[in-house]
């Protein structure tokens, strides 16, 4: 992409209503704009990440065996009567008529829909395990919006449901979701941990959250400073073996790590050393439910068991906050310049700034870098502007490029350019066709 010719509505001003980085930059980087409290437009830079983080959860739920489907955002009043939630739920939940007076609310989860689906369709136990899962737009008429994305009324999430058709088949799903969201948040560049929690409205009494820890998160968390040293990194992991899901759950659930809503001072410390006894805050970017048959059996989901009885379904919900981790993921990691993405998000793969734009040979070798780069199937972002270096370099260190390609006719005539990276500001000299090189092995590593 040319930048002369792409929609980056950078802000130079510091806008005043954002109260914490993340928002600051997502909105100096024109990555959202503000539609009414609480919702926001996702201009080009915010969507790209939005996407590439959706793409990250469906590449990593089809790898757990999950299937993906799409369910209506405006749904149906009388289904959510079933399950006692249209009364229950509260002033967070969007209710609205249609032109005939029927009751319709805007989606804030979806335990509903898909058990409804489930019970128009599947009638035998031969038939589970089974979980369905989307990533669509929620809305929660939160009380206090706030801090952009983070805390949205309209946010995207990933939404997931498993059909078991016992107790313990559903805890293996429980169990299957925690691994591989451990996964797709470290792809993400994130450590999450996951915590005891409160389950709200959606209900149960087996949960956890993932917490990334930031001083801007609104949970307070209490955790043993061991946790912090846990990571997936890249194991194998067969997703159908009980046991090995079930070690990895026993693995980085075991330390004590509570969220304040469950946290229990005196089981903390007598079970953590005082040196490693750790109150912070954190971001909660997803939460995972075993809930039984609280909606099977109000709503008449059952199976055949092997018997021939009727019986209703064991189920879990599991979300990941995919609008909110944009927030997270900038709370992690950036510096007084802007953004600093992780490779495995990053809207573009690197960014080419020509320092003498209209010099014939730096445009060419400008040029020249970008359609090698796309034929690697990398995605460049050529600053192309007729603008001073400095400016150039301010944009890209504020949209958070992981590496910057510069050209100039100085380095051309020794035959190189200079390659830099984001997070550590350290640069290189090196022929362009190198640069390339060096650019497209670090993404094939991203992405392995
Ligand atoms: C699990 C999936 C549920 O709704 N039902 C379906 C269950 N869980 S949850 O914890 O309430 O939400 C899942 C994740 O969505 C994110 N989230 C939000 N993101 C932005 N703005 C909000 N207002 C908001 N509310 C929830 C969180 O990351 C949460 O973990």
């Amino acid at each position: 992409m040319r930048l002369s010719r792409y929609f980056l509505p950078v802000l130079k001003e510091t806008p005043a209503e954002a109260q914490i980085v993340s928002h600051r930059y997502m909105l100096r980087a024109g990555m959202i704009k503000q539609a009414s409290s609480g919702i926001y437009s996702w201009l080009p830079l915010g969507f790209k990440v939005l996407k590439n983080i959706e793409n990250i959860v469906h590449e990593e739920q089809a790898r757990a065996g999950h299937i993906a489907m799409l369910m209506p955002t405006l749904q149906s009043a009388d289904l959510w009567r079933e399950s006692g939630r249209y009364d229950g739920y509260g002033e967070e939940m969007l209710r609205m008529q249609d032109r005939h007076g029927r009751d319709l609310l805007f989606s804030p989860t979806a335990e509903e829909m898909f058990t409804d689906v489930f019970r128009t369709y599947v009638r035998s136990y031969k038939d589970l395990p089974l979980t369905l899962y989307q990533v669509q737009w929620k809305f929660r008429d939160e009380i206090r919006p706030r801090f952009g994305v983070m805390r949205g009324r309209e946010f995207f999430m990933k939404d997931g449901y498993n059909f078991d058709l016992t107790k313990e088949d559903a805890l293996h799903a429980y169990n299957r979701h925690l691994v591989s969201y451990l996964r797709t948040y470290e792809r993400m560049g994130l450590q999450a941990i996951p915590m005891r929690a409160e389950s709200g409205p959606i209900g149960g009494d087996y949960t956890h959250e993932f917490l990334v820890l930031a001083e801007t998160g609104e949970s307070g968390v209490f955790y043993d400073s061991e946790i912090t040293d846990l990571t997936f990194g890249d194991r194998a992991i067969d997703f159908d073996d009980v046991a090995q899901c079930q070690a990895v759950l026993e693995e980085f659930t075991s330390r004590y790590a509570r969220t304040d809503d469950t946290h229990d001072q005196a089981l903390f410390e007598s079970q953590v050393p005082e040196d490693r006894r750790r109150e912070a805050r954190g971001i909660e970017v997803g939460q995972i439910f075993y809930f039984g048959t609280k909606y099977s059996e109000s709503m008449g989901a059952t199976v055949q068991d092997q018997t021939g009885a009727q019986v209703p379904v064991h189920m879990g919900s599991h979300g990941i906050g995919v609008s909110r981790l944009l927030g997270a993921i900038i709370e992690a990691s950036h510096d007084e310049s802007g953004i600093i993405w992780p490779e495995g998000v990053t809207p573009f793969h690197c960014g080419i700034v020509n320092l003498k734009q209209g010099d014939a040979e730096a445009d060419a070798a400008c040029e020249a870098l970008e359609a090698s780069l796309i034929a690697l199937g990398l995605d460049p972002l050529y600053d192309d502007r007729d603008e001073r270096a400095g400016g150039k370099f301010a944009t890209m260190d504020l949209i958070g490029l992981p590496w910057r390609i510069t050209v100039g006719p100085r380095g051309l005539k020794n035959g190189v350019v200079e390659l830099t990276s984001r997070r550590t500001g350290e640069s290189e000299e090196m022929p362009p066709e190198q640069a390339v090189a060096r650019i497209a092995q670090i993404y094939r590593r991203a992405q392995a």
